[in-house]
C-alpha cells in the first residue's frame, strides 16, 4: 500500500488465501477499511480505520458475492451479499435492520453503485450473456441499459423484467426483514 500523502509504503496482512477483499468505508470516517469476506465461513473481517479495532460479522454463505455499499445513505458502507442461485441481495444496513431484495439471476455479475448520485448505492447487475445492465435505484425505480459493441451510442430503455429478459412484465421485488445482527444466511437458504 502506498500512502497518497506521504508516499510511504506499508504492508498489512489482513486475510488468508480464499478470502475476497471488500475495501469500503464501513465507519464513515472518510477512510477505506481493510475488510475481507471469507466465503468458507460467511464471515466478514473488518478493521475499522477510526478505532483501529476489528470486527467479525457473519453475513453470507460460500457461493455469495460480497457487495458492500452504502445502501441506506448514512455515509457508512453496509455489509451485503448477492446470492446468484436465488437472485437475492441480503443487506445488513449500517443504520440498523436488514433487507432482502430480489434482483438478478444466476450468472449475473453484481455491479452495485450510486448510479443516480443520490448518496445511496443502487442495486444493479450486469448480464454478460446479453450485455445488459439492470438497475434498481434506491428510490425504487428500475431501468436497464444495453451496450451494443460497435454502436456509437448507448440507449436506456424500460426494463423487460429482471429475472428473465424474455419476460414481458417486471419481476416482483420483495423486501423482507431478517432479525438478528449476526444472521447466518446459509440457514435461510
Ligand atoms: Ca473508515
Ligand atoms: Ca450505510
Amino acid at each position: 500500500m502506498v500512502n497518497s500523502g506521504s508516499g510511504t509504503v506499508t504492508t498489512l496482512q489482513w486475510g488468508v488465501s480464499g478470502d475476497i477483499p471488500v475495501p469500503a468505508d464501513f465507519d464513515g470516517d472518510g477512510r477505506t477499511e481493510f475488510a475481507i469476506f471469507r466465503p468458507s465461513t460467511g464471515q466478514w473481517y473488518i478493521r475499522y480505520s477510526s478505532t483501529q479495532t476489528a470486527a467479525v460479522v457473519t453475513w453470507g454463505a460460500s457461493q455469495d458475492f460480497p457487495v458492500a455499499g452504502d445502501y441506506d445513505g448514512d455515509g457508512r458502507a453496509d455489509v451485503a451479499v448477492f446470492r446468484p442461485s436465488e437472485g437475492l441481495w441480503y443487506i445488513r444496513y449500517s443504520r440498523g435492520g436488514t433487507g432482502t431484495v430480489a434482483w438478478g439471476t444466476v450468472n449475473d455479475v453484481p455491479v452495485a453503485g450510486d448510479y443516480d448520485g443520490d448518496g445511496r448505492a443502487d442495486i444493479a447487475v450486469f448480464r454478460p450473456s446479453a450485455g445488459i445492465w439492470y438497475f434498481r435505484y434506491a428510490t425504487g425505480a428500475t431501468a436497464f441499459l444495453r451496450s451494443i459493441i460497435g454502436a456509437s451510442s448507448i440507449s436506456i430503455q424500460r426494463p423487460p423484467g429482471i429475472r428473465n429478459a424474455r419476460e414481458s412484465k417486471p419481476a416482483p421485488t420483495r423486501t423482507t426483514s431478517v432479525s438478528g445482527l449476526a444472521c447466518n444466511l446459509a440457514r435461510t437458504a
